[in-house]
């Protein structure tokens, strides 16, 4: 209950002090109007949220009430006379160009208006990542960040609202192609073997021959970017741990790798996203990308333990106070999200804050040159180009952490209330068919396959992954020819993997006489806690996809003979 509070206070505050009161304090010609009332809201709660939850509730009630009375109190100023609006004036790009990142004063474009957002940019709720756009338009940024699509958000840019981009700058009445900022243009080449589902931002699947190896080779890894690839740097590269008390401390890579004994894990990571497809296809219509069974992939993760980072920051990892619940991570385009702090400096949890993927340095899609790694966790935490962790009573205030990879009842539509459900962690067992072979004893490499698993006729080979969250092993794999009336147990290959526990897929193999085939194989793991797959996929709807899990299914016919 008193969480709910804190969370619909938050809001309250977010909306009518952060918003409201500032846009009051705007009409009052206030000079710093909405940044100030930002981060002193952003500050309050922050402090606040330290002290114990109802002093934190009572705070937030307290600014809330302002904030509401704020908000309704007649406005004193709302007739400003017309003079002391800005003038209207004409603004060449090139001049906009000028108050980019360096400069003093920092002005952005929306369609033809221009703003000077400098009083904004500290108390931005989405961090310094503003600064990509000053010095052009942010029309770009916002179709990647959909959250400034709404009122509230196009209310704040016009109270800084300084003129019109010069008509003869403008082509149609848009600034021309070639003047706006590419936000992808540090993105890398990639394999042509990735099945794409989007490329600005990339989002890519394992192919098959991916994910019937163990370790997967790194540019076949499967990407998921929700934005662009930052440009980073292993020399300029820095991460600041925030502790509790506000206190911060700094790493360059080389103190990483000087200082702390480097670890190296086997774990798979899997997108919550992976298999949606499926979902959709069976039950019914899912938001997200459409992914197949390749967002899941696996290698060999080498850096350093967060817990020994942690430790040296000077974080009691043995012995923390209560309040401190979650350490969330920062990524350098303005990703964020959090785990629970008990797995961050879990002795046996193996959290890396890692730099190497299969030996070599993290390739520029994989979080270049560190990120996090969190085994047996949903892979949305294993947060990219990491720059900042902060330990915190709170989760990510991140929209990824909020309101999205959370899953809700097959009833539930498209709009929930996001804070009733908690954020995904670790994640459920999982199994998918990645391929069916026919086998025939007239081809002489089959032959000798067929005669290590006891057969002489025409079989079907047939092979995938199962793996389940929090490190738990898979302990049996149940394969079916006849779409689940008669079940085998498919064998498990014994790949070897690094860490403390199972936190690697297993891959699985199963051999059966074309006979026995039906129209359907289907398959489903079971892990050591004996959890085990749901057999359908409309009672495990989610109308985001999330953590599809269902038997997996693929549809056989054998050749023409
Ligand atoms: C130029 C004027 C801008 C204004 C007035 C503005 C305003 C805001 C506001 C009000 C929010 C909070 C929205 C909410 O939670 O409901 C927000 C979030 C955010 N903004 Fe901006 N923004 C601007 C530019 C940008 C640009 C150019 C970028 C990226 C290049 C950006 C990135 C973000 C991100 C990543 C978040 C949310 C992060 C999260 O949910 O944790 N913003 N912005
Ligand atoms: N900084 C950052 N970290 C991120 C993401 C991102 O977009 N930015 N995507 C997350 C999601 S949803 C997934 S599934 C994994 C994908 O990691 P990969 O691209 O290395 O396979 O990264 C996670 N970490
Ligand atoms: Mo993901």
């Amino acid at each position: 209950m008193k969480q709910r509070l804190h969370v619909v206070v938050t809001t309250i505050i977010r909306r009518n002090v952060y918003y409201g009161a500032a846009r009051n304090l705007s009409s009052c010609g206030h000079p710093k109007p909405l940044s100030h009332a930002y981060s002193t809201a952003r500050k309050t709660l922050r402090t606040s949220s330290l002290v114990t939850k109802s002093a934190c509730a009572s705070a937030a009630i307290l600014a809330g009430t302002i904030a509401f009375c704020l908000i309704n109190a007649p406005i004193a100023h709302a007739e400003v006379p017309i003079s002391h609006t800005p003038e209207r004036r004409k603004i060449r790009l090139a001049e906009v160009q000028k108050h980019g990142r360096d400069a003093e004063t920092k002005w952005v474009t929306r369609g033809a208006r221009v703003y000077d957002i400098t009083d904004w940019i500290p108390g931005h709720p989405g961090g310094e990542v503003i600064l990509r756009a000053v010095g052009g338009p942010v029309d770009q940024y916002w179709s990647i960040f959909t959250v400034h699509m709404k009122q509230e958000v196009y209310d704040i840019l016009e109270s800084y609202y300084i003129g019109d981009i010069d008509p003869g700058d403008l082509v149609d009445g848009q600034v021309p192609v070639e003047d706006l900022h590419d936000p992808f243009e540090n993105d890398p080449r990639r394999d042509k073997r990735l099945h794409v589902h989007t490329s600005r931002p990339c989002n890519a699947e394992t192919p098959t021959e991916g994910l019937g190896a163990f370790v997967t080779p790194n540019d076949i890894f499967y990407v998921r970017n929700h934005m662009w690839v930052p440009s980073t740097s292993e020399s300029d590269h820095k991460i600041v741990v925030e502790l509790p008390d506000g206190e911060e401390k700094e790493y360059s890579l080389k103190d990483l790798k000087d200082n702390f004994e480097s670890t190296t894990v086997t774990a798979t990571l899997q997108c919550s996203g992976n298999r949606r497809k499926n979902m959709t296809r069976e039950s019914r219509s899912t938001k997200g990308l459409q992914w197949n069974v390749g967002g899941i992939s696996t290698s060999e993760w080498t850096g350093v333990r967060l817990r020994d980072v942690l430790a040296d920051a000077g974080f009691p990892v043995d012995e923390y106070p209560d309040e401190v619940r979650h350490a969330q991570f920062m990524g350098a385009e303005a990703y964020g999200a959090s785990i629970p702090i008990d797995k961050a400096v879990d002795r046996r949890g193996d959290v890396l804050l890692a730099y190497e993927m299969n030996g070599k340095p993290l390739p520029p899609d994989h979080g270049y040159p560190l990120r996090v790694l969190v085994p047996g966790t949903v892979a949305a935490r294993s947060v990219k180009w990491v720059n900042r962790i902060v330990l915190s009573e709170d989760e990510s205030s991140s929209e990824w952490q909020q309101r999205d990879y959370k899953c809700f009842g097959p009833n539930v539509g498209g709009n929930p209330d996001w804070s009733t459900a908690p954020a995904i962690q670790e994640i459920p067992v999982q199994s998918a068919i990645t391929s069916l072979r026919d086998l025939s004893p007239h081809s002489q490499a089959d032959r000798q396959y067929l005669r290590l698993h006891g057969l002489e006729e025409d079989s079907v080979a047939v092979e995938g992954y199962s793996f389940s969250g929090g490190g738990r092993r898979i302990v049996r794999v149940d394969v079916s020819a006849d779409n689940g009336r008669t079940w085998h147990q498919a064998e498990l290959l014994s790949d070897k993997g690094k860490g403390a526990k199972a936190w690697a897929w297993t891959r699985w193999r199963w051999v059966v006489p074309r006979q026995q085939a039906g129209r359907w194989f289907v398959v489903k793991a079971v892990d050591e806690a004996y959890n085990t797959q749901p057999s359908d996929y409309d009672s495990n709807y989610n109308f985001r996809g999330h953590l599809t899990s269902s038997w997996h299914r693929v549809g056989y016919r054998p050749p023409d003979v």
